[in-house]
């Protein structure tokens, strides 16, 4: 009996709650739970996957820590595909705390971040992307992000990554027959057969789901918009419009907004970090200075810049000298206030003078164009939409990174293949584009990647 395998941890974030989870894993789970667990009825039979009514009390001292439901869930049929117990108690830290502590003095072992899903992957029952999709469900910013990561655990990214590998592994079979057999090499293999297998089976769907891992790092991680224009022109009512609530003060005052002030959108299902900055000007007083500061800042570090000018006011060498300092990001610029566009023409003449950059007429105060603007963001950072809707996969910075290896090594196969190289060269670069799929799935995966992947995880999980 090997007591330091049995873990344990709260499940449920901290805080209070209705109710909080804490979970126990490995083969001693049932026997802890017996010497800690009162059934309401006097007696029960812990029958697998059945809730049970009772106390958690203190073995020696008798002492109820709280009123609870427990289960208990036999190997294999589980989260780890170990026994598995979980105590569901009033959701007050303090009371799961304790439990815990009990069941730590019993001889439970705390579990890592991670270890439950760790244990999901080391004991077979998940690949890697299925494991890494349970993070990605658990940090999801939008509807969409968490329906992708469901995706993923249902084995989205594994069943395409694993019809790449089982076409590699049949190319390999043929190699390795030329390679025991040197003299008939160019007889075994025909060359322009495993050349068509290679573009229709391996390379074209190795640079599709290249292509997705970037759209997969939009929509897990989100993008950051920062709102820029001389003060006035509209920006904080943009944020409030966009966000439907009066988030920032919007007064006629120039320099009202003295901070830059973030919130998150979800604009077709990506995460979007929508920040209102303090109008840039010269001749601001030491406060507004720094938010000023602050907005060059967020400036430097924005996915994309709505650049505000006011129609009612139009078009000034001040807008110019600043939309020449973020002429090097990604831009949109927005006409604000077309309700009350007094000074079209000089607007109009500025456009005419940046057409490379996209640009829009809204009125932040009347809702004006607002819809059409967020189809604009989403275009310019995604892509058309319907392109992204037709493939339900995403592959993160990890995938990423095996992805673009293996796709190295399918256009050295394809080299050797045109040049008639020899079999022991063309089975080294198979092999390669082999393991790091492998890797993508969790076959050939080292500890310490391993480490990294599980660290991300909260407690509990
Ligand atoms: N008519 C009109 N006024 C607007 C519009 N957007 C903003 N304003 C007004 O312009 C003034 C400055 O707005 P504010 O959002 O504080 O600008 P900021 O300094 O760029 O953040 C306020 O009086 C707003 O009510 C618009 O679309 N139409
Ligand atoms: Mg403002």
């Amino acid at each position: 009996m090997d007591r330091a395998n049995t873990i344990a941890a709260i499940s449920t974030p901290p805080g209070a709650g209705g109710i909080g989870i804490v979970r126990v894993s490995g083969g001693d789970s049932l026997r802890h739970l017996r010497a800690i667990f009162q059934p309401h009825a006097g007696s029960c039979s812990f029958d697998s996957h059945r809730l049970y009514y009772g106390k958690i009390a203190h073995p020696e001292s008798r002492k109820v820590l709280d009123e609870v439901l427990v289960v208990y869930m036999a190997a294999p049929k589980t989260y780890t595909r170990e026994d598995v117990v979980e105590i569901h108690c009033h959701g007050n830290y303090l009371g799961l705390q304790s439990i815990l502590e009990l069941l730590l003095f019993l001889g439970v072992r705390l579990a890592e971040p991670g270890e439950f899903t760790k244990l999901a992957f080391l004991n077979g029952r998940i690949d890697l992307t299925r494991a890494e999709a349970v993070i990605d469900i658990l940090s999801a910013r939008t509807r969409k992000g968490m329906d992708m990561a469901l995706d993923q655990l249902g084995g989205s990214l594994y069943d395409r990554v694993d019809l790449i590998r089982g076409s590699l592994v049949r190319m390999r079979a043929i190699v390795e027959v030329a390679i025991d057999f040197p003299d008939e090499d160019i007889d075994i293999i025909d060359h322009p057969a495993l050349l068509t297998q290679l573009s229709e089976e391996i390379a074209s769907p190795l640079a599709r789901l290249l292509a997705q891992a970037d759209q997969g790092k939009i929509f897990r991680e989100g993008i950051s918009v920062v709102i820029v224009g001389l003060p006035n022109v509209g920006k904080s009512s943009l944020l409030n419009t966009l966000l439907q609530e009066e988030r920032a003060l919007v007064t006629a005052i120039p320099g009202t907004t003295r901070d830059t002030i973030e919130e998150y959108l979800d604009i077709h299902g990506v995460p979007v970090r929508i920040v209102d900055t303090a109008g840039i000007r010269q001749n601001a007083d030491e406060v507004e200075a720094m938010g000023i500061e602050r907005a060059r800042k967020q400036i430097e570090q924005a996915d994309l810049i709505l650049f505000m000018l006011d129609a009612a006011r139009g078009v000034e060498e001040e807008d110019k000298q600043l939309f020449e300092s973020v002429r090097h990001k990604p831009l949109l610029l927005l006409a604000n206030k077309a309700d009350i566009a007094d000074q079209q023409e000089s607007v109009e003449q500025f456009v005419a003078e940046c057409d490379d950059v996209p640009f829009l007429q809204i009125s932040a105060k009347q809702h004006q164009n607002i819809d059409a603007l967020k189809d604009t963001i989403f275009a310019i950072v995604v892509g058309s939409k319907d392109q992204w809707q037709e493939e339900g996969c995403a592959p993160n910075v990890r995938h990423k990174d095996a992805l673009q290896r293996a796709v190295a090594a399918a256009a050295l196969l394809q080299e050797g293949l045109e040049m008639f190289t020899t079999s022991d060269l063309l089975a080294i670069d198979l092999q390669e584009c082999l393991d790091q799929l492998n890797a993508i799935v969790g076959v050939t995966t080292t500890e310490d990647v391993l480490d990294v992947i599980f660290e991300q995880f909260c407690l509990g999980k």
